[in-house]
């Protein structure tokens, strides 16, 4: 084919990006530009939730956490269904949990709203936040748009 070079040649978070392995703990609202500790109450309670849910016999979601130069997107792993599509400059207070090296949580703002996703990765955190923070850094002119998308 004639496409045009990528633009970040050397991104593997272009088109797709990389995709992880994980489980959705859960989804809360929180207000507006929530602090480090809000966010940690609200994973306790969510994980409460989780081990609740787990008592009754109920299992997390699994899905798929894609990363690339666009955002975040929640795809369920079974039926390919994309649950969360989050744009990188929503994504803010990006947290490790200190009490689970396969956890990880951030906030995502959608017009006045904000909610916090807590994810449980399926092998350690700490490279998938190291991914979201990198997305998230990006800045607007880092990305022009994909030439491969332009009408021919
Ligand atoms: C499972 C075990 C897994 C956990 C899973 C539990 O319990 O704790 O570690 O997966 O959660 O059901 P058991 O050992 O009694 O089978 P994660 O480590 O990914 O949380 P799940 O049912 O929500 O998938």
């Amino acid at each position: 084919s004639t496409r045009g070079a990528p633009s970040h040649p050397t991104s593997r978070f272009s088109g797709d990006g990389v995709r992880f392995k994980a489980k959705l703990i859960g989804v809360d609202y929180v207000p507006d530009a929530p602090g480090h500790k809000m966010c940690w109450d609200s994973m306790m309670k969510l994980k409460g939730f989780e081990a609740a849910a787990r008592k009754q016999g109920r299992h997390k979601q699994r899905v798929w956490l894609k990363v690339s130069s666009s955002g975040l997107k929640i795809v369920d792993e079974r039926t390919g269904a994309v649950l969360h599509d989050h744009d990188r400059s929503g994504i803010s207070s990006l947290m490790r949990d200190e009490s689970d090296p396969r956890a990880l949580a951030y906030v995502y703002q959608h017009q006045d709203t904000y909610c916090l996703f807590y994810i449980k990765t399926a092998n350690l955190a700490d490279p998938v936040l190291a991914d979201i923070e990198e997305v998230s850094k990006m800045v607007d002119h880092d990305t022009p748009e994909d030439p491969a998308e332009a009408p021919t």
